[in-house]
């Protein structure tokens, strides 16, 4: 089908990272924006933008009708999903297909073969892909999950079928924890997907996550990518990604591919997709999950083969033949990827706000800064806080990392926390160095030292500074010094802090977040599903007392310090805004 203009149905960096491609390919990009992205930089690149809707994103970014006018009423032929919204719903594929406008990405029926869990290991077994041992039928009771627990052996894993992503899914060591995991998983699957199916897998302690990119054009095509090691996560969030794998040899590599393109062909896959598999300690792979759409960590990929993963998926949605075969594709290199999240890695990775007063990205030969940002950007409450991704490429591994270390030193982000200090000490552990990480990396390693952080959440040992300190730049005999000067230390305002701004000591600038020491505040907005704590209660320093559902995923919210409960606010089933007091502890 041919198409000259698209409409791009996302924001932040992957709206932009796909209308550059179009722009590349000759195509019109239309933009649709929340009132929330009126200043936003994708709604400026796009030849054309529409707002639609008030800033959550049910009531603009999910809105299909409303993405469906704009595409008909702007001319576009087709709609690009980008990843996360509407990109795995087939409810909108199906409303395109019916209106005549492209979906750039798989059909309905491929995404409805893959995306509910248990149908995935249906497929994977006529595949013949090897699985983890479980099951390939609905398991209906706590009753029936304790049995497959001493069939298989704990621990065990309780996974929702319309799950992905971690989402749905809890482990149980014991027999005594199965009612709990179980229950838990139920709940957290019919509040995310209305849908509690759920099944039980053996858990593999200790695994890598490896995936397969695929690329299948609509004539039965199909050629895998390499794969890429997303072992570096934090309760399923990935932070770093790399290609190739440390622990992929080239006889794992297509023996993996191969099962990768056994599975697109059973499901007559077309588009750009990715297989997801657990490398086990002792060498073996099982298939997961697939992913059905473009990932965020597809930028590694296209480093290493020098090819653009999101002008294929529009090219093959144009109907051209797959312009290359697996022979011709080449790895070349090594390119790692940090995610670079507005976020508090001192403080559980709690989700920052704010706005970015200061912002300069790392150049330089082999970086690739894709970024939704400038500086001014606000960010909001509403929408996932990745900012950026930072890539580097290296001929070989080590000097993809040196190249990440330096890129890391040279990005300056103010205003708002992120997570870059995260990513200089990951990238400083030995077990990093080495490739040898697993996805208990940051348990084992880092959350000790990730306390030790600068954190925007003032601590009782380390009060808030009533005057945030300057930087000026002095000159002492013609050598150039940074100095750090108190709020009140000089009266006169400084004319241009833009020039002062990116300086190497600014990473560990003090943060102007009204938070208080004496409050468990809510950083996300969302529902409360729990409360595990009562007032009058003795608690510890980062002891969970609120279980909030927001986004689809179950948050943990902890106290900032030990006390006594004092005040609680908010009752189970009620929605809360985010900034909003939880519950306060006894001065
Ligand atoms: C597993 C597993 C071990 N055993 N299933 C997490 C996300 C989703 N894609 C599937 N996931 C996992 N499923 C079995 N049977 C390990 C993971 C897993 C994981 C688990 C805990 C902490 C981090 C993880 C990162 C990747 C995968």
């Amino acid at each position: 089908m041919s198409f000259d203009t698209v409409l791009i149905a996302n924001r932040g960096e992957i709206a932009l990272r796909v209308m550059r491609a179009c722009k590349e390919l000759g195509l019109r990009t239309v933009a649709v924006y929340s009132e929330a992205d009126r200043d936003a930089l994708h709604v400026r690149y796009a030849d054309d933008a529409f707002l639609i809707g008030p800033p959550p994103a049910v009531q603009s970014y999910l809105q299909t009708e409303t993405i469906l006018d704009v595409a008909r009423s702007s001319g576009a032929g087709a709609v690009h999903p980008g990843y996360g919204f509407l990109s795995e719903n087939t409810d909108f594929v199906r409303n395109c297909d019916a209106a005549g406008i492209v979906f750039i990405g798989p059909t309905a029926d491929a995404m409805d073969l893959m995306g509910g869990k248990i149908h995935a290991r249906q497929v994977a077994l006529r595949a013949h892909v090897p699985l983890v041992p479980g099951t390939t039928k609905a398991v209906e009771s706590v009753a029936e999950a304790l049995s497959l627990g001493e069939e298989y052996g704990y621990p065990i894993a309780i996974k929702a079928s319309a799950g992905g992503g971690g989402r749905g899914l809890k482990v149980a060591y014991s027999a005594e924890e199965v009612e709990f995991a179980f229950e838990s998983a139920r709940r957290e699957a019919e509040a995310a997907f209305k849908n509690g199916e759920l099944f039980v897998e053996k858990y593999v302690l200790d695994p890598r996550h490896i995936e397969i990119q695929v690329l299948a054009d609509q004539y039965g095509n199909v050629v895998y990518l390499g794969e890429r090691d997303c072992s570096v996560q934090r309760r399923h969030q990935k932070l770093i990604e790399e290609t190739p794998s440390p622990a992929v040899s080239p006889e794992l590599r297509s023996a993996m591919g191969e099962c990768a393109l056994r599975l697109c062909r059973e499901t007559k896959y077309v588009g750009a997709g990715t297989l997801e598999f657990l490398l086990a300690p002792d060498g073996q792979f099982y298939f997961l999950e697939m992913n059905t759409r473009i990932q965020v960590e597809h930028t590694v990929t296209e480093m290493v083969t020098g090819i653009d993963l999101v002008q294929a998926q529009i090219r093959i949605a144009q109907g051209e033949k797959l312009w290359f075969s697996q022979d011709e594709i080449q790895l070349r290199g090594h390119s790692i990827q940090c995610r670079i999240n507005a976020e508090d890695a001192a403080a559980g990775f709690r989700p920052a706000l704010g706005t970015i007063s200061a912002y300069s990205e790392p150049k330089g030969y082999g970086v690739r800064v894709d970024a939704g940002v400038e500086q001014g950007t606000v960010i909001p409450p509403y929408y996932d806080s990745m900012l950026a991704k930072l890539v580097t490429w290296g001929a070989t591994r080590s000097e993809a990392l040196q190249r990440m270390r330096r890129a890391l030193n040279d990005y300056t982000i103010e205003g708002i926390t992120t997570v870059i200090p995260f990513h200089k000490l990951a990238l400083a552990e030995p077990a990093f160095e080495h490739g040898d990480v697993t996805v208990s990396f940051i348990p084992r390693y880092l959350e000790e030292k990730l306390k030790q952080l600068p954190s925007a959440t003032p601590s009782a040992a380390e009060p808030a500074s009533e005057h945030p300190s300057r930087e000026l730049a002095v000159e002492v005999n013609g050598r150039r010094f940074t100095v750090r000067v108190a709020g009140e230390g000089l009266n006169a305002p400084v004319a241009n802090t833009k020039a002062a701004a990116p300086t190497r000591r600014s990473a560990n600038k003090k943060r102007e977040v009204a938070t208080d020491p004496n409050a468990v505040i809510c950083p996300i907005q969302g529902t409360i599903v729990a409360i595990k704590t009562s007032v009058g209660a003795t608690v510890e320093a980062g002891q969970v007392v609120f279980v909030v559902e927001a986004m689809k995923m179950e948050n943990e919210i902890a106290t900032p310090r030990a006390g006594t409960i004092a005040t609680l606010n908010g009752e189970v089933g009620k929605s809360i805004e985010a900034g909003s007091v939880l519950a306060t502890l006894e001065a």
